[in-house]
């Protein structure tokens, strides 16, 4: 008898969450037969999320695509017929090359967050469609926004150590949802409440944090920016302020305090929907306690004015001096701490000189660029590490583009996602257990490593793999387009004289390693802000550069019964569509335990506005406003306020019963700063479906 050969293999979760979990995998004879958290990096601690907890569901499924496929089917149907590798890459190669012969612009990558891997993410892929001078993709689709509104302020996405928060005395989780999307950080800030400290919950739904939390305020949603504008006038007004601090590290103090003279609560109230003894209270609460920590995600930043809504509330620690402690002060992403080495991962310096200038597509306005640029017009795309056609806004116009005749599609998946069902050659691509990587995390402080555990499945290929491939087949000799997996993921770090800076030899010995910070972390204790003023900027320049307000201030949603009264006349329910827990994007929503525990398209409603419709509870429900329309069950509920439905998601179209997700109706408009996407700033109206199907 063989005896068995078991090895245990230490890798990194790759999804688009703060968490970035330490993993560890049991093989066996070549298998995956088991998947845990690693029990020694302390984010981690020994445990994963529901999802990835059955990560060895997603990638032993048998809806894995094991080998190319080109299309027989019209463009959608998603009909394909087995080929081999070489007549797949020969018709891409040869599909680009006669389009960059003309002009290589009119060739678009489209990738996002299927991996947060350094190697398969952000490195090959980039450099390939450098080299080839195809139109650069703006990256905005989650967090554009709130990263320019905390970088006008506070400088780079840097912020207090979420380890750190256990010693706050008051945490305000701002346009967050841990327990759902950060549940490795959410055991930090129990433990602060264990300690003693007051949790408040900001979220115009009771999510499954709110209902946890001490205090759980209800705003309309995209109107943070002018609670934020009322809580720093109650400060001021009220001498809650640290005025050596702001003194010594601010910038613009006596313009934002002459801003925000007039922004009292009672003005925040009628805005914001919530009272204005709420809002005073808190700023008084904010102010008082110490350490106070806020702890914000990007709920926030998916209305019109969400990049401003982040810079005001990132102006709140530095007006009371919380940044003084390392459990005070406020993240929204610490991926700004690692020190990544862009240039030599992405090298944008591939790009040919002597081509036309540059163009780049947001991909927020994929649908757009589809069916209207021009200049070149949109030839060919390449999709991997997303699925637009499920999650990009305004999916009957991104539906509409990806059906063009002319259009030739390439997608690299792990699945026959929306996305896939629209291309022209379908590519198998492997799993992380199947490929190389390295990852640093936007909600910690450690890098992690991941190896390989399996050998890949079928035909399945990395995307670094693909794009050497068709570098090669395009004739291309630029040694930086063939560096293999490792050497890419040697770079990814940046070298202080040639060493690197302390994290190899952890993260090759142990898989991760903690980044080398000060531990307590304070990060703007002393000031050190890395803004052009080296200080917290309430007034920016940069901002002015842009032609834009250099002061904090209240730009409201484009869809709400404020801003825009006719269109809520008609359409007088505002929509929000956060993640479901047991999906992290679309990402799981194909895999039955998953669509089994979410239970199929739900839409949460007040009972007043239930029943101002005759909706009883499990109706079938048609969602709809100009753009489009999508059905789900009605969950008749007080944990959503009046006025407010919420669609958790997202679905894949083809599974959720109709064809349709909530991205039928969730706007293509953009966030004020930073090109961001506003899916949180949607108007609808609801009805009874009366055909029951
Ligand atoms: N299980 C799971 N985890 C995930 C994901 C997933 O799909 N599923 N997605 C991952 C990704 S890509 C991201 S970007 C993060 C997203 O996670 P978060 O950044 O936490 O963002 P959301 O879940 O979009 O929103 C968080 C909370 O903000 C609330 N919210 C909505 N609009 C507003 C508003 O205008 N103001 C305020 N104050 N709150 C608002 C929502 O109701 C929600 O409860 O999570 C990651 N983790
Ligand atoms: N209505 C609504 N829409 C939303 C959101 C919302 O809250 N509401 N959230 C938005 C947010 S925050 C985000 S970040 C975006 C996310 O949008 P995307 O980044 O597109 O995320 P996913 O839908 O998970 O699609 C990722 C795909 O990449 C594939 N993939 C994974 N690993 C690999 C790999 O190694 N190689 C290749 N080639 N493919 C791989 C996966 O199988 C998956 O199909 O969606 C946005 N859309
Ligand atoms: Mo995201």
């Amino acid at each position: 008898m063989s005896e068995s050969v078991k090895e245990v293999i230490r890798g990194a979760c790759p999804h688009d969450c703060p968490d970035t979990c330490a993993i560890e995998t049991t093989v066996e004879n070549g298998r995956a037969v088991k998947i845990r958290g690693a029990d020694d990096l302390p984010f981690t601690n020994g445990t994963l999320c529901t999802k990835v907890a059955h990560y060895l569901e997603r990638v032993y499924s048998d809806q894995r695509l094991l080998h190319p496929m080109k299309r027989v089917g019209r463009k959608g149907e998603g009909r394909f017929e087995r080929i081999g590798w070489d007549e797949a890459l020969d018709t891409i190669a040869a599909k680009f090359g006669a389009i960059a012969a003309d002009d290589p612009r009119a060739i678009l990558p489209y990738s996002y967050g299927g991996t947060l891997g350094f190697v398969q993410g952000s490195s090959l892929d980039l450099r390939f469609f450098h080299r080839l001078g195809a139109s650069l993709l703006d990256r905005t689709i989650c967090s554009a926004a709130g990263t320019a509104g905390w970088k006008a302020t506070v400088g780079a996405s840097i912020g207090t150590d979420p380890e750190a928060i256990v010693d706050a005395k008051l945490i305000l989780i701002w346009g967050a949802n841990p327990i759902v999307s950060n549940l490795h950080g959410w055991r930090y800030i129990q433990e602060a409440k264990r300690r003693g400290a007051k949790l408040v919950c900001i979220d115009p739904r009771r999510s499954e944090t709110a209902a946890k939390c001490d205090l759980h305020l209800a705003p309309w949603p995209g109107t943070d920016g002018a609670l934020a504008l009322a809580m720093m006038q109650v400060l001021i007004a009220e001498d809650l302020v640290d005025h050596d601090y702001i003194a010594a590290h601010t910038l613009g103090f006596g313009d934002l305090a002459a801003r925000v003279r007039e922004c009292t609560p009672e003005w925040a109230a009628p805005l914001t929907g919530l009272p204005a003894e709420a809002i005073r209270r808190l700023a008084r609460d904010y102010g008082s306690a110490k350490p106070a920590a806020i702890r914000l995600n990007y709920g926030l930043n998916r209305s019109g004015g969400g990049g401003m809504a982040v810079r005001n509330v990132a102006c709140l620690p530095a007006l009371t001096g919380a940044w003084r402690h390392p459990a005070g002060g406020a993240v929204l992403s610490t991926s700004g701490n690692f020190p990544v080495d862009q240039h030599s991962l992405e090298r944008p310096d591939l790009y040919p000189r002597d081509a036309r200038p540059p163009r780049t597509i947001n991909m927020v306005e994929i649908g757009d660029a589809l069916l209207a640029a021009d200049d070149p017009p949109v030839r060919a795309i390449y999709v991997y590490n997303s699925n637009p056609v499920a999650v990009a806004p305004d999916n009957r116009r991104v539906r509409e583009g990806f059906a063009r005749e002319d259009l030739f599609c390439v997608v690299h998946e792990l699945f026959q996602t929306d996305t896939a069902d629209y291309a022209d050659i379908l590519l198998p691509a492997t799993s992380q257990l199947e490929h190389r990587d390295l990852h640093k995390s936007y909600g910690h402080f450690y890098a992690v490593a991941n190896r390989p555990a399996i050998a890949p499945l079928g035909e399945a290929k990395p995307n670094t793999e693909v794009f050497r491939l068709l570098a090669a087949r395009l004739g291309f000799t630029d040694p930086e387009l063939f560096e293999s997996d490792d050497e890419i993921a040697a770079a990814a770090f940046k070298r202080r004289d040639g060493r690197v800076l302390g994290l190899e030899p952890a993260l090759a010995a142990r898989g991760w390693a903690r980044l080398n910070l000060p531990r307590p972390f304070a990060p703007f204790a002393r000031g050190g802000f890395p803004t052009p003023s080296g200080k917290c900027e309430f007034r920016s320049d940069w901002l002015a550069r842009q032609g834009l307000d250099p002061l904090p201030a209240w730009v409201p949603p484009h869809e709400s019964p404020v801003s825009n009264p006719s269109l809520a006349a008609r359409f007088p329910l505002a929509m929000i569509s956060p993640p479901a827990r047991n999906f992290l994007n679309t990402s799981f929503s194909s895999l039955p335990r998953f669509v089994e525990q979410e239970g199929g398209p739900k839409l949460e409603i007040h009972p007043d506005d239930a029943a101002a419709r005759g909706i009883a509870d499990g109706a079938r429900l048609r969602i709809f406003n100009d753009r489009g329309a999508f059905h789900s069950r009605a969950v008749v509920t007080d944990r959503v306020r009046r006025g407010l439905v919420v669609a958790p998601s997202v679905w894949w179209r083809k599974l959720s019963g109709d064809g349709e997700n909530a991205n039928a109706v969730t706007s293509p408009a953009l966030t004020d700063l930073g090109g961001g996407p506003t899916f949180y700033d949607c108007l609808v109206e609801v009805a009874k479906e009366t055909r029951d199907e």
